[in-house]
Parts: structure tokens; sequence; C-alpha cells
């Protein structure tokens, strides 16, 4: 296993009720280096994270953005009674009152309160877990509504961009670093041809018809907690790339990953398809939430955001397999690959049922 330096360090420097007895990775992320924290024989009682700073190149802005957000959730779930130790990230300080630590090699941690009897899911086994997860995004989407998006550093400045995402795609093809383009020319000439809908989300964001909101902007399925007992949506984590955005991207990247018949990296193609059962079940919970705040053009256009954010995950993919899997972790050689022919597949599929797609969103309009 990798050595990740300065881990007892990181762990110490944060101010924990009881010191910590054991670190266990957690391997769910693709981005940041993630520990459970256990102090005791029990459950673990926090979470302790190494930020990824050659993607997240702003570690400092990135946490007040989520000090802020969360502070801001905090106090809605407060007014409604909740219980802030479960419905929200509770970030914990360290010894010194920072929100995060600096170790000698300049690496960023922070440290979270764990959250326990709670589950994640890659796949929802059934339409209704996945109904659980719309309607705790949709709640979440809400709380933030009100929220001074102006105040909010934009970490990665056009993150869903797609059209930027395929001029990337276009310099990797040039450079062809690793020699790999000659091997992937289907899925270059596919992904290629999708340039003209890349700008579709941008375009109704700057003519008015999408409007600008506080987003999440990784709303996959195993970035919302559900309660072990209930299954109710209990809490959204992975706040690291919350900035202004369309709902498209939030509603789109939910569908792309929990909508599909099988996990982002299935490399059997015959199994990867958009059900449309799910999709049609979470549009059902997510628009319930967001009624009063979505417009018609935003419903109709719902089921072009699931294939925007699928078609542009799809690029990313491709993009860092040719550029030598520098971006994502990847747990073997080609991952990256498989990655990006699974996303593809499942944007030819959306292709044979944009029609019915869209029929399901038009009756909420
Ligand atoms: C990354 O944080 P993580 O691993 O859940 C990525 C998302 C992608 C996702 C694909 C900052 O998310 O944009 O949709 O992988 N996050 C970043 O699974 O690039
Ligand atoms: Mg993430």
């Amino acid at each position: 296993m990798e050595e990740i330096k300065y881990l007892n360090e990181a762990g110490a420097a944060f101010d924990f009720a009881k010191a910590p007895v054991k670190y266990e990775r957690c391997y769910a992320g693709h981005i940041n280096v993630t520990f459970f924290v256990y102090c005791d024989d029990g459950e673990p009682m926090y979470l302790l994270q190494r930020v990824n700073t050659s993607i997240f190149t702003k570690p400092i802005e990135l946490q007040q953005n989520i000090r802020g957000v969360c502070e801001h959730v905090a106090k809605k779930i407060e007014a409604e009674g909740g219980d802030v130790n479960r419905q929200v990230r509770r970030i914990i300080k360290t010894k010194e009152g920072s929100d995060y630590f600096v170790d000698p090699d300049n690496c960023y941690w922070r440290a979270y309160l764990f959250i326990n009897d709670v589950v994640s899911y890659n796949l929802p086994d059934s339409p209704e877990l996945f109904r659980k997860s719309a309607v705790a995004f949709g709640k979440y989407f809400n709380q933030l509504a009100d929220y001074p998006a102006e105040t909010l550093t934009e970490t990665i400045p056009n993150f869903h961009n797609t059209v930027n995402r395929m001029n990337n795609l276009k310099n990797a093809i040039k450079e062809d670093k690793m020699g790999r383009a000659a091997y992937v020319q289907n899925e270059i000439e596919f992904a290629l041809s999708k340039e003209p809908v890349c700008s579709y989300i941008l375009d109704g964001l700057a003519d008015g018809r999408f409007k600008l909101c506080v987003t999440h902007n990784d709303t996959k399925l195993n970035n919302v907690l559900l309660d072990a007992k209930t299954g109710e949506g209990t809490c959204i984590i992975d706040l690291d790339t919350t900035m202004p955005g369309s709902v498209l991207y939030d509603f789109g990247d939910s569908i792309r990953f929990g909508a599909s018949s099988a996990p982002e990296d299935e490399k059997d193609l015959d199994k990867v398809y958009m059900d449309l059962e799910m999709y049609s079940t979470y549009v059902d919970g997510f628009v319930g939430e967001l009624r009063d705040s979505l417009t018609n053009d935003e419903i109709m256009a719902l089921p072009m955001g699931a294939y925007l954010m699928t078609l542009e995950v799809g690029i990313r993919f491709l993009t860092d397999y040719l550029e030598g899997d520098t971006y994502f972790h990847t747990r073997y050689p080609g991952h990256n690959l498989d990655r990006a022919r699974n996303q593809l597949k499942l944007v030819a599929d959306m292709d044979s049922k944009m029609e019915q797609m869209k029929e399901i969103a038009a009756k909420y309009l």
C-alpha cells in the first residue's frame, strides 16, 4: 500500500475528543486521500482527508467555501429541529483553531466528524432508494438557494464547461503524449462527433434561460449518506466542488451515475445502459422538491443535463487516459479507458432514449 507521509502528524494536529489509535484508508473517492480515524475499538469517530492540491490549487479558499455552506445548511437544519451532527458535515478544527493543517510537504489536511449508522451506494438497488437520494439532493439545493453565491471562490474554474473539456480532449489527442490515440480511434471519433451539443448548458446560462445557483457539482449517488435504518437521505457529502452553476449539472450528474444499469467502470458494455425507470423516479423526486424554483426551460433541459454530464465525464476519462492517467486515481492500467468507454456507451444509449426522456420531463411542466 502506498505510504502516506505525515498521517500521524496530521491526526495529532486536530482537536479530536480522544487521541487517534488507528487510521484506515477509505478508497471511495478518485481525488483526495481519505482515512477513517478510530479513537477506540468501536466505530470510526472522524474522517481525515489530505486534499489533492494539484487539482484543488486553492485549498484555503476551498475550505472557506465548505465552511460557509456547511454553516448555512446547519442553520437551516437547526431551525427545523434536525440533528446538525448527522445532517451536515461538521468541520473539526485543529488544536490551533484552523480549518486545515499544513504538513511539512505543504500538503493540506482537514477533518470532519464521522457520521455513523449510514450507508452509501454505487448503484441504487431499488427505485425507492434512488428517489430518496433525489429528495436529499433536492432539499440540499433548496437549503442553499439563498446562499450568497458571489462569496464562493470558483476553486476549479470551468469545472462543468463541457466546451472546454472537449478542447482539452482535442489537445490531448494532438499531443498524444503516451502514444495511445491510435488505439482508441473509435472512442475519439464518437466523442468528437458530439462537439455541437457541448455548449448547450453554457448557452442557456448566458442567455438567461437557465439560472446561476449554488451547485454541488458532484452529485453521485455515493455522495449522499442514507440512514441505515430508515433509508432516508441524511447528509450530502463531498462539498469540494461547491461553486456557482446550473441545476442541470446536479441533476445530470446524479442520472449519469445512479440511473446507469452498471457501475461507472463496468467493462462489459452490454451491461451498461440508462435505466428509464430509475431516470423517471429521480425526475419525480428531484422536481418534486424543486417545483417552485425550476423554470419550464430548465425542466425541459433535464434530459440534456443528464446527457452532457455523462458525455463530459466520458471525455474527461478519455483525456486522462491519453495524458497518462494523471488526474483520476486508477486501480489498474486502462482503468480510465474502461471508465471512458462505459460513459460513452451510456451517452450512445441516451441518444436512443432522448425522446422518452423528454416525454418524462414534460409531465412536470
Ligand atoms: C471525481 O471526488 P470524486 O472522486 O467523487 C471528480 C468528479 C467526477 C467523478 C467521476 C474534483 O469525483 O468531477 O464526476 O470523479 N471530481 C473532481 O466519478 O474532478
Ligand atoms: Mg468529489
